[in-house]
């Protein structure tokens, strides 16, 4: 029987996260793990729901059902995925423990900092409190991309010579940064993000990511 795989978007977000939100990773994985999906799409009125709450306890986006199994979290879904796909994980267990490393690795240590530094522009910006918080939060942003930077020297992918889940979600976590040029100021990070997103299956989810936002777009924006 074929399995149905529902992911919820946003129907519509300004143009500041567009391209961003983290549904974008589950429907990367799913694209390279050659998993048909449909999108889910919500809005505002959703996110308090009663419904939506059951199957995403904070209101936001991802979630994921599948078979009757309700997900939430976007690290949590891509390792649900990617624990059926070689596509994403190798099948030999050191491999595979260190591509789990490195997912939480990318959630856990690079994204916090590079999360603060873009509520500080993106939502902060004309706030006193921000002006002054900024360049502490850059030299956070750099310190970690520089040792990531280090780790990266030689090689293509975080998990020695293959793409894993692991930089898909790197990948998405340093795009958090495009409205800087931080990453385009390392090559060795900005060969790797170029690297990963031009993958046919992130082009995809992107494209699919994007189109909602056109034809819902409130008039004027
Ligand atoms: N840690 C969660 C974060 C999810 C998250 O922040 N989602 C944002 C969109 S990228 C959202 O739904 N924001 C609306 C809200 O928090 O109300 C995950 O990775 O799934």
């Amino acid at each position: 029987m074929m399995t149905l795989i529902k992911v919820s978007a946003f129907r519509w977000v300004p143009p500041l996260a567009q391209g961003l939100v983290r549904e974008l990773r589950v429907r990367w994985a799913l694209e390279e793990a050659g998993l048909a999906y449909e999108e889910r799409l919500i809005g505002p009125e959703d996110q308090t729901s009663e419904h939506y709450r059951r199957i995403q306890p904070f209101g936001q986006v991802p979630a994921y059902e599948e078979d009757g199994l309700v997900l939430f979290e976007s690290g949590a879904i891509v390792l649900h995925i990617a624990e059926r796909s070689e596509a994403l994980m190798p099948s030999e267990p050191h491999a595979r423990a260190r591509t789990k490393t490195w997912m939480f690795a990318a959630l856990n240590t690079v994204e916090p900092a590079i999360q603060k530094l873009a509520e500080i522009d993106l939502f902060h910006s004309g706030e006193e409190w921000a002006k002054q918080r900024r360049p502490a939060a850059v030299e956070a942003v750099k310190k970690r991309l520089a040792s990531l930077s280090d780790w990266m020297g030689g090689r293509d992918y975080l998990e020695e010579q293959r793409f894993t889940a692991a930089d898909l979600l790197m990948t998405t976590v340093l795009r958090i940064l495009r409205h800087t040029e931080l990453v385009a100021e390392m090559p060795v990070l900005e060969a790797y993000r170029l690297r990963c997103e031009a993958r046919p299956a992130f082009q995809k989810a992107l494209a699919d990511h994007m189109a909602p936002f056109a034809k819902y777009a409130p008039p004027g924006k």
